[in-house]
């Protein structure tokens, strides 16, 4: 954990979040400004800040983050309707908190691609 990660202390608790899973590597939670009904937020329970800062070491955590999207999207109810996966690293892509997050996002029809 680092201090002033913000997606740290929501994985350990000392900062509340709509929490719908959490198992021994990844956190999935209720992004506070969502962009559709269902937007949720899946990140690592250990401090990552990006996909630059993955390693070959975590290629089973990096697989549990895409393979906890299916339970997710079960329990959230838009795995037959569908749903969209997006990660955002560095600048240009607008990454705002430097803890690794997978978007889940869903429950109406999305353009492609987003702006
Ligand atoms: P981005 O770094 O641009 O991929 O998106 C960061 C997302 O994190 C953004 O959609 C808003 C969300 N977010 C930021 N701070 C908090 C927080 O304290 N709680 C929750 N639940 N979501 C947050």
């Amino acid at each position: 954990m680092t201090n002033e990660c913000v997606f740290c202390k929501i994985v350990s608790g000392e900062l509340p979040a709509d929490k719908v899973y959490q198992d021994d590597m990844v956190t999935a939670f209720r992004d506070i400004n969502p962009v559709a009904p269902t937007h949720i937020l899946i990140v690592p329970n250990q401090h990552v800040a990006s996909t630059n800062d993955l390693t070959d070491a975590d290629e089973q955590l990096a697989g549990r983050m895409l393979t906890v999207t299916r339970k997710i999207a079960q329990q959230e109810g838009v795995a037959e309707s569908g749903y969209r996966l997006i990660i955002n690293t560095g600048p240009d892509a607008n990454q705002v908190v430097f803890h690794l997050h997978l978007h889940l996002i869903g429950g109406q029809k999305m353009r492609y691609p987003m702006g």
